[in-house]
């Protein structure tokens, strides 16, 4: 269920960044050091990169936001790896940065996509709340 979390975590933030294009996209979250489209051990090894001086810091380094990259931030880049971690810092729609609680224990779907990911999921009953300008596809399956 840790994994299922974490990849719910993801798409809804994934909802929230909207995507203009999945070649250029970036994933968001604070811990994505390297700047691509996920968190892994290539993130660890970036960040290590950087403490030692051969690669440069990015705007997604500072895992933990407490305005320094150190081995805290590989620490926490592990532990959204292995879905361990209590919340998440990530650059939201307006380019703000903005934290949720993980897991998510309350979702409210936004955009159509976004549902069809929840029902896939099985999430369903996590949902409290939808768009109600949404007029199409899989969102309507979800009262108002
Ligand atoms: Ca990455
Ligand atoms: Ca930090």
């Amino acid at each position: 269920m840790r994994a299922a979390n974490y990849i719910l975590t993801a798409m809804l933030l994934l909802s929230i960044i909207m995507i203009t294009s999945a070649q250029d996209f970036t994933l968001d979250i604070f811990g994505n050091a390297n700047m691509d489209d996920l968190i892994d051990d290539r993130d660890i090894a970036y960040v290590e990169g950087i403490l030692n001086g051969a690669n440069k810091q990015t705007n997604l380094t500072d895992a933990d936001q407490n305005g320094k990259v150190d081995q805290d931030d590989i620490a926490r880049i592990k532990q959204i790896i292995d879905g361990t971690e209590s919340e998440l810092y990530y650059i939201d729609a307006r380019g703000e940065t903005a934290k949720v609680k993980h897991p998510l224990k309350k979702i409210i779907i936004a955009y159509d996509n976004t549902a069809e990911i929840i029902r896939i999921l099985g999430a369903e009953d996590r949902v409290i709340g939808v768009d109600s300008g949404s007029s199409a596809g899989a969102i309507l399956k979800y009262p108002t």
